[in-house]
């Protein structure tokens, strides 16, 4: 199926939820939309047709072939283009029962409608050209969002903020493709048309930098659809648990001046600034005869491993400990934010000392006991996870990895394109590399992309969309 092919056929499905609900929306979209609603619509209102009236609202009760009422509904006509599919469309707004609907979309298929494949409506809308394939994928990640950043981002997709960037470039690229074809076209000329320091200038203002925005713009985006995960490691008793509860605002773990209090790890969900973390209390770490307390440090050592980000806890009313250094050899790897915990208790220069041992790295200095400290800490994780500009601004759109993937390949053919340049090749065979990035960002919006990833994304929707 390509852009140009326009279907032919009308396809009809439920589009509420499965289950039982106040009312249940079936979706019926093609050329014979109409006809099928006119023949099962019965108006209340004499002389009401809904099919003379173009995106109007009509009650009345839909019936089969038989003439049995089926239910009560209110139906709506929707003239093309001015739909979502720029198709006609018709919806009608039933009780929310599943047999009931069932019933009635029985009947739409009987009147020769035949069933959506799952997001088959929003590839209409694609292939129609009303949406690109940013702002469909945009509607399912809308669908399946699990966090409010998520949703942030999916919607900012949807209203065409990735579509427009990338566009950028791709104009950008047009623009080197266009100069470069005026130079194979007139090989001979005198004139040296072909100024290869203005074609590079062009290049990293116009295609590099923007590509290279997007490229980090990725990144955060996996952040903020799927959050991370922080641990909270150190020896017993620095206070990981009582950091915890502080970061949740819940006296969650149990705290005690007991070295080994926390046994297993504790698990919970909390937002920093809007994003999603995952947040894990271990078991302190240390040498043990216990068996339990054996256990539940080997999890700790696991899931630190598995971390994205480790607050790595530090008792500042003590010190360093031989335990704390031994432990903070397996934490220095991966990244990490030394915490100076109990700095109510700690004397002042005992801090400066800690934080010169600790140079060069991110170090907060924090007192669950007084409370203090610990919004600070969450700036400097949040920093961690989206990078430094992040506070103030935060992205309205981000690609994801399909989307990253293919910017890394157009990335590549800007890079040999830059090389090319540089060694003088001659025209034709930059704009190879020129053509070849462009169709890398081709696949991103739409234009190029091959039909089994089409299809690959357009059956990650559900059956109505
Ligand atoms: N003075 C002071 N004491 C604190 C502070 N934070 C925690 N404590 C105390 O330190 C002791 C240990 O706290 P926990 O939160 O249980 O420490 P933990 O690291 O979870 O300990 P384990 O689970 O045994 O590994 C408790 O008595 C806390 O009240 C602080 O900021 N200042
Ligand atoms: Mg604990």
């Amino acid at each position: 199926m390509t852009a140009l092919h326009r279907e032919t056929d009308t396809i009809a499905a439920i589009a509420t939820a499965p289950g039982t609900g106040g009312i249940g929306i079936i979706r019926i979209s093609g050329p014979q939309a109409r006809d099928i609603l006119g023949a099962m619509f019965r108006p209340f209102r004499a002389g009401a047709d809904p099919t003379r009236e173009s995106h109007k609202l009509h009650y009345g009760t839909v019936v089969d072939r038989g003439g049995r009422v089926l239910d009560e509904v209110l139906a709506v006509f929707m003239k093309a283009p001015a739909t979502y599919t720029r198709e006609d469309v018709v919806e009608l707004h039933s009780h929310g029962s599943y047999l009931v609907l069932q019933a009635i979309l029985a009947e739409v298929l009987a009147r020769g409608a035949r069933p959506a494949e799952p997001g088959e409506f929003t590839k209409r809308a694609f292939l129609a050209g009303r949406i690109d394939l940013t702002r469909a994928e945009a509607v399912i990640d809308l669908l399946q969002a699990r966090t409010a950043s998520g949703v942030d981002l999916a919607m900012g997709q949807l209203q065409g903020r990735l579509q427009e960037q990338v566009e950028a470039v791709r104009q950008g690229l047009t623009e080197i493709l266009a100069i470069l074809e005026v130079a194979i076209d007139f090989p001979d000329e005198d004139v040296e048309i072909l100024d290869s320091g203005h074609l590079l200038e062009r290049l990293a203002r116009d295609v590099e930098a923007p590509l290279d925005r997007l490229l980090a713009l990725a990144d955060q985006g996996k952040v903020l659809r799927e959050g991370i995960s922080v641990v909270i490691a150190g020896r017993p008793n620095v206070g990981k648990s009582s950091l915890l509860n502080e970061l949740l605002q819940e006296q969650r773990a149990l705290v005690t001046e007991v070295p080994g209090t926390t046994r297993d790890t504790i698990e919970e969900m909390i937002s920093v600034h809007g994003i999603p973390v995952h947040l894990v209390d271990t078991a302190g770490i240390r040498a043990h005869d216990d068996l339990v307390e054996g256990l539940g440090i080997e999890r700790a050592r696991r899931k630190m491993d598995e971390a994205d980000l480790v607050l790595f806890l530090v008792d500042a009313g003590t010190g360093l400990a031989a335990q704390d250094r031994e432990l903070y050899d397996s934490v220095a790897g991966r990244d990490h934010i030394v915490v100076l915990n109990k700095t109510d208790i700690a004397p002042p220069d005992r801090l400066d000392t800690l934080e010169r041992e600790f140079a060069g790295v991110d170090v907060v200095r924090i007192s669950c006991r007084r409370q203090e400290g610990i919004e600070g800490l969450r700036e400097t994780m949040f920093r961690h996870m989206l990078g430094e500009d992040a506070l103030e601004e935060r992205p309205a759109c981000a690609p994801n990895l399909r989307h990253r993937a293919v910017l890394a390949k157009c990335r590549d053919a800007c890079r040999r394109l830059r090389q090319a340049l540089q060694a003088g090749a001659p025209a034709d065979l930059l704009a190879v590399e020129v053509q070849s990035a462009l169709d890398h960002l081709g696949d991103i919006v739409g234009i190029t992309t091959p039909e089994d990833v089409l299809d690959t994304i357009f059956s990650r929707f559900c059956i109505g969309k």
